[in-house]
């Protein structure tokens, strides 16, 4: 069985990471030509957003075609070339999966749309209400309603997402049977992990209005009623069959009951899961496009509870701040300024001595921050296009409207890997498709390697604890000053060895006091020079201490 618990995943996103031939979007070569750097961080996998064959309407999460590489990243030598190279550095690709749905230009729906019964029975076409009205109240997350209307049919087809990403049908067994096909067509490529895109919403419970707190249809669809049947099957009949395979199943909205069997040590469905409830702590409940301040007790609360209970039940976490539908995580929660170094530190530590695998994405190893982009024509992203008029819809500024985008929307995450000083941090030599964060001249790979002190040598440095202290990979977790406000703080136990993390969350000095006396513990790792020797503490701006017994 594969170690996950040791291992570190790197999630790059092909777009944004590095141009070769002056196109502005980033391209497979350019992932081989940095697989030198991803070895010095020593990361084990390599995950990479979809870079199928796709309209990138959703930038990849649209697919067009399974099987084929879309030209702008490159072609299937490449991807063949980048699982040679990177297994020579002892990295694996961990492909996205996106299963939920296709692109409407995806053959299967161009055939349905035509009219052919078999492909018509992939997807959902549905009768609507009277006075053309969809078949049910849901909601697209990416706002307007989740059905769209085929006036040749007279029927409407289910869209969750953007109405270009065709919901699939995996009540229907042919379905299943194609992404079978697709998973084991990539294992035969070398592939050895795959991420699954929001497969906790496969299953369709029915069609009705949806008249609970939410309202949106979520209720109808997360979780639903045959999801452990389909995931189970899936993985029989493909990627169980190699043990050395890891699986992250991307779960919207989920509930811990269900994360118990999705990533269960025996319920055989996925190694682990992203959550994301953690990172709703500066939402108003689901809703994501408000100014409010984080709830750190809030944030605090839900990490414990999934950590003890997932502990408790046998199942795996993935954790983790970033990714490239997250705000950088040193904008939202650190400090983008003053404390830029020290609060980078601490949130890498937070994340990573908890139980679980981390998932580090681009740039956040070098503490790249939020681009604060000042106008609606620099922003990218279908979803915070679409909000940007919803909100002004509902009676917002345009100023307002794009004070919220500068906090939450997707784009923080999109900009240029900011590899240099020269020109577009070094991403490419033509126009990037996303404009570069400024402070790309001080923030960038090249600054980082050179100064001994980075963000970048710190996450090496947390890299190389999980691989030699085994109770990182394998304690059980205890919370510490569980009603403290200001410090997240707990300890790991694992055959006699202890371990004990501290993190200031705030940039103010801060007193606190330990069950016991640090002078007993060697300091493994901190963001400022002294170690702390008692019981009683006074934790600097954002500081953070690890400390083990052995
Ligand atoms: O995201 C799923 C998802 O629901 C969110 O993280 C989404 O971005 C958020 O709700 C918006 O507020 C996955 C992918 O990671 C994302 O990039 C895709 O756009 C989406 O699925 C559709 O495939």
């Amino acid at each position: 069985m594969n170690d996950f618990k040791k291992k570190v995943v790197y999630q790059i996103y092909p777009k944004s990471f590095k141009d070769t031939n002056g196109t502005g979007t980033g391209d497979l070569k350019g992932v081989i030509e940095k697989l030198d750097y991803l070895q010095t961080l020593d990361v084990d996998y390599i995950w990479l957003t979809p870079f199928y064959v796709s309209p990138q309407n959703d930038n990849g999460y649209d697919v067009a075609d399974y099987y084929n590489i879309d030209p702008s990243y490159g072609t299937m030598e490449d991807v063949e070339n980048l699982i040679a190279e990177a297994k020579k550095r002892n990295i694996y690709l961990m492909m996205d999966m996106v299963f939920n749905h296709v692109s409407t230009e995806h053959i299967w729906f161009k055939k349905a749309m035509a009219g052919e019964e078999k492909y018509l029975n992939y997807f959902f076409f549905k009768q609507g209400k009277a006075n053309n009205q969809p078949p049910t109240n849901w909601n697209s997350k990416f706002g307007g309603p989740a059905w769209e209307y085929v006036e040749k049919f007279d029927k409407w087809y289910l869209h969750l997402f953007d109405k270009t990403q065709a919901d699939l049908n995996w009540e229907n067994p042919e379905v299943r049977e194609e992404v079978k096909n697709i998973v084991r067509f990539w294992m035969e490529k070398g592939v050895k992990g795959f991420r699954f895109d929001v497969i906790n919403l496969i299953s369709k419970a029915g069609f009705e209005d949806d008249f609970s707190v939410d309202g949106d249809g979520r209720s109808f669809y997360t979780d639903g009623p045959r999801i452990h049947e389909f995931l189970q099957e899936l993985a029989r009949d493909s990627f169980a069959k190699d043990k050395d395979i890891i699986t992250v199943g991307e779960m919207s909205s989920t509930t811990m009951e269900n994360c118990y069997k999705y990533a269960g040590e025996k319920t055989g469905e996925l190694s682990m899961v992203f959550t994301f409830h953690h990172l709703k702590v500066d939402f108003m409940g689901n809703e994501k496009w408000v100014l409010v301040p984080t709830d750190f007790m809030k944030l605090k609360q839900l990490i414990f509870d999934w950590q003890i209970n997932m502990e408790k039940n046998n199942a795996w976490n993935a954790v983790f701040w970033c990714n490239h539908d997250q705000p950088r995580v040193i904008s939202r929660f650190g400090s983008d300024d003053k404390y830029h170094k020290e609060s980078g530190k601490m949130l890498a530590t937070l994340i990573h001595c908890l139980r679980g695998t981390p998932y580090i994405y681009q740039g956040e190893e070098i503490g790249m921050t939020n681009p604060h982009f000042k106008s609606i024509e620099q922003y990218r992203d279908v979803e915070s296009l679409n909000h940007y008029q919803i909100l002004q819809d509902k009676g917002m500024t345009k100023e307002q409207a794009l004070m919220i985008l500068d906090v939450h929307s997707r784009d923080n995450s999109r900009t240029p890997m900011q590899w240099d000083d020269s020109i577009n941090a070094g991403f490419t030599t033509g126009t990037p498709w996303i404009q570069t964060a400024d402070n790309y001249t001080e923030i960038n790979v090249k600054n980082s390697l050179e100064d001994k002190d980075s963000i970048f040598y710190y996450y090496q440095k947390l890299i190389q604890l999980r691989k030699n202290y085994d109770v990182i990979a394998y304690g059980d977790i205890k919370p510490l000053l569980r009603e403290d406000k200001r410090v997240f703080a707990y300890e790991r136990n694992y055959k006699g060895q202890k371990l004990i993390v501290i993190c200031n969350f705030y940039p103010t000095t801060y007193e606190i006091e330990l069950p016991y006396d640090l002078s007993n513990y060697k300091c493994i790792l901190n963001n400022y020079k002294n170690e702390a020797k008692a019981k009683k503490i006074a934790l600097k701006p954002y500081e953070t201490l690890v400390y083990c017994n052995l």
